[in-house]
């Protein structure tokens, strides 16, 4: 079965830039051109595009929450440390009312007391917290699946 055509926004959020130069012990050695390279290749495979934003300012990625209205399905977001600080990003997801998908590199949930809140999971259909670049593919591939089931 031929899933119907869908468009996706991907955000990364603040320092994810540095991914794979930096602290690779924590985040892994893979860097952010790599895994957005894979996530093209996997969205090929199911009949979905991605347009791809990194931001380190919180405004740039509030506004592409605010355009993806007018052509997204669905927004896969890593929002780095704005996770546990935003509640403007919270309240754009909300606002514009598009399922996302929350992902994260490492398992928040195994890190300092300040990360294991965030801002972010209420407003999200799910989570994927701790598999290093395979939390986004894993993020992507239950995002296409559950607009598959809608
Ligand atoms: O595990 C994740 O994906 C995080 O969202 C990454 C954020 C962190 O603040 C969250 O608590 C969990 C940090 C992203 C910064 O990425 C860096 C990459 C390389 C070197 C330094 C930072």
């Amino acid at each position: 079965m031929t899933s119907e055509l869908r468009h996706i926004l991907v955000l990364h959020g603040p320092n994810l830039n540095l991914l794979g130069l930096r602290e690779p012990e924590v985040y892994g050695s893979t860097t952010l051109e790599t895994i957005n390279e894979r996530l093209h290749a996997l969205a090929a495979t199911r009949n979905a595009t991605l347009r791809i934003v990194q931001s380190n300012h919180e405004g740039v990625l509030i506004d592409a929450l605010h355009e993806a209205r007018e052509w997204a399905h669905g927004v896969l977001i890593n929002p780095g440390a704005l996770t546990h600080t935003s509640i403007a990003l919270r309240d754009a997801i909300s606002a514009v009312a598009l399922p996302c998908v929350e992902v994260h590199l490492s398992n928040i949930y195994r890190r300092e007391s300040f990360r294991q809140h965030s801002y972010i999971s209420g407003v999200a259909v799910g989570v994927i917290s701790g598999f290093g670049w395979r939390s986004y593919m894993l993020g992507l591939l239950a995002l296409l699946d559950w607009l598959d089931e809608r």
